[in-house]
C-alpha cells in the first residue's frame, strides 16, 4: 500500500514538473519573436527526447539484469532446446532492431531540432532505402518462419511413435477447475470411453465403459509422473470450456478443447532430482526462500498449469509433475490402486488382485463369450 502511494505521488510529481517547465518556458518566451520561441521549444523537446532515450535504454538494461535470472531455467525436455533457441534468436533480432530504431529516432529528434540558420533538407523518397528496409526484414522474417515451421513439423511428427517401442501414454482432461489425469495401468491400454448420457455420471466423469476389461486397471492419478528418456504422449481434452495444458519446464503447451481431442509428444531429459542439481548451481536458485528457510532449488517441483483464462478458479488448476527413473515409475504404477477397484467395484478388489497376470485373460474370454452370444 505504502509503495503504491509513493509510486502515484512520483508520477504526479513528474507530470507537475513537466507542466511547470513548459509553463516557465512559455513565460520566458513572452516578448521574444516567433523564431526565438520556436528555437527554445525545439531545444527543450530535443533534450527531453534524448534524455528519454538514455533513461529508456538504461531501463531496458536494468530489466535484463534483474529479471533475466527469473526466466524459465534450462529446458527439461528434448524438443525444448529447439523452442528455446528460436525464442533466443527472436529476442536477439528484435532487441537489435529495437535499439537501432530508438537510438536513430530519438537522437535525430535532438540533432535536427529547429535552428533558424539551418535549412531542412528535402528528402521525400529514395528507392535504395526502400529496397533495403523491405528486403532485409523480409529475409529475416522468412528465416524465422521457416525455422518455426521446421520445428513444428519435428515436434509434431507423430510417425516417430511407430518406431518407438515404449511410449508412456497418459490422458489429461481439464474441467472447471481441475485435471482428471488417467494412466492406462499395468496393461498399457486405456479403457474405452463412451461419451453419452448413459456412461457419464458423477463417479464416471470420463464416460469410461467398465465392460471393457482394459479399463479395470486404469489409474486416476493426483500428479503427473514421467520417466526420464522415454517418449511421452499426452492425450488432452476438456469437459466444459477451453483450458491449456502447460508444462513450462518441458516447453509443452497445448490447448484442451471440449469435443476435439488434442495431443502432444515429448521426452523428459532429467529426473526431478537431476534438475534440482542443475538449479542448485544457479545464483538465483541459491537464494533463501523466506517462507521455508531453504534455498529455492531445494523445494523445486515441476508443475502442470492451466494457461487459458477459464474462470474464477483458473489459478487453482495446478498439479505437481515428477520425473523419475523407469524402476521408480514401474513401482508407482504397481503401487497405485486402479479407479475401478477403489471406486466402481471396491468389493471385487480383493479377488482381482492378480488381475495383471490371469485377470486380463479371464476377462477377455468373458468378453469373447458375451460377443458370441450377441452375434
Ligand atoms: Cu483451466
Amino acid at each position: 500500500m505504502g509503495t503504491t502511494l509513493l509510486a502515484v505521488l512520483a508520477v504526479v510529481l513528474f507530470f507537475t514538473i513537466i507542466f511547470l517547465v513548459s509553463k516557465a518556458s512559455e513565460m520566458a518566451s513572452i516578448g521574444k519573436d516567433a523564431d526565438d520561441e520556436m528555437e527554445d521549444r525545439s531545444n527543450l523537446q530535443g533534450k527531453l527526447l534524448f534524455a528519454f532515450l538514455i533513461f529508456g535504454l538504461l531501463g531496458v538494461a536494468y530489466t535484463f539484469w534483474t529479471l533475466g535470472p527469473r526466466v524459465l531455467p534450462a529446458s527439461a525436455s528434448e524438443h525444448g532446446d529447439l523452442v528455446d533457441s528460436m525464442f533466443n534468436i527472436t529476442t536477439v533480432v528484435v532487441l537489435i532492431v529495437f535499439v537501432i530504431t530508438h537510438v536513430v529516432l530519438l537522437t535525430f529528434a535532438y540533432l535536427y531540432r529547429y535552428n533558424r540558420n539551418r535549412q531542412a533538407y528535402f528528402f521525400p523518397h529514395d528507392n535504395r532505402l526502400e529496397m533495403i528496409w523491405t528486403t532485409v526484414p523480409a529475409i529475416v522474417l522468412t528465416f524465422l518462419v521457416f525455422r518455426g515451421i521446421n520445428a513444428w513439423n519435428d515436434i509434431f511428427d507423430f510417425e516417430k511413435l511407430e518406431s518407438t517401442e515404449e511410449v508412456i501414454r497418459f490422458e489429461a482432461t481439464a474441467k472447471q477447475f481441475g485435471w482428471i489425469l488417467r494412466y492406462p495401468g499395468p496393461d498399457g491400454e486405456f479403457g474405452e470411453r463412451i461419451i453419452d448420457k448413459e456412461h457419464i455420471s458423477p463417479i464416471n466423469e470420463l464416460g469410461v465403459n467398465w465392460d471393457d476389461p482394459n479399463s479395470h486397471d486404469d489409474i486416476y492419478a493426483n500428479e503427473l509422473v514421467f520417466v526420464k528418456g522415454k517418449v511421452h504422449l499426452a492425450k488432452l481434452g476438456a469437459q466444459d470450456v477451453l483450458h491449456g495444458f502447460y508444462l513450462p519446464h518441458f516447453r509443452v503447451k497445448m490447448d484442451c478443447l471440449p469435443g476435439l481431442p488434442t495431443q502432444f509428444m515429448f521426452t523428459p531429459k532429467y529426473t526431478t532430482e537431476e534438475y534440482k542439481a542443475i538449479l542448485s548451481e544457479k545464483k538465483y536458485w541459491q537464494q533463501i526462500d523466506p517462507e521455508t528457510g531453504n534455498p529455492k532449488w531445494q523445494d523445486f517441483q515441476f508443475e502442470l498449469a492451466c494457461t487459458e483464462l477459464c474462470g474464477k478458479s483458473h489459478f487453482a488448476m495446478q498439479k505437481v509433475v515428477r520425473v523419475v527413473t523407469q524402476e521408480e515409475y514401474d513401482a508407482w504404477i504397481q503401487g497405485s490402486p486402479s479407479y475401478y477397484n477403489t471406486v466402481i467395484n471396491p468389493d471385487g478388489a480383493a479377488e482381482t488382485e492378480d488381475f495383471e497376470e490371469e485377470g486380463v485373460e479371464a476377462m477377455d474370454s468373458t468378453t469373447v463369450e458375451v460377443l458370441a452370444v450377441l452375434k
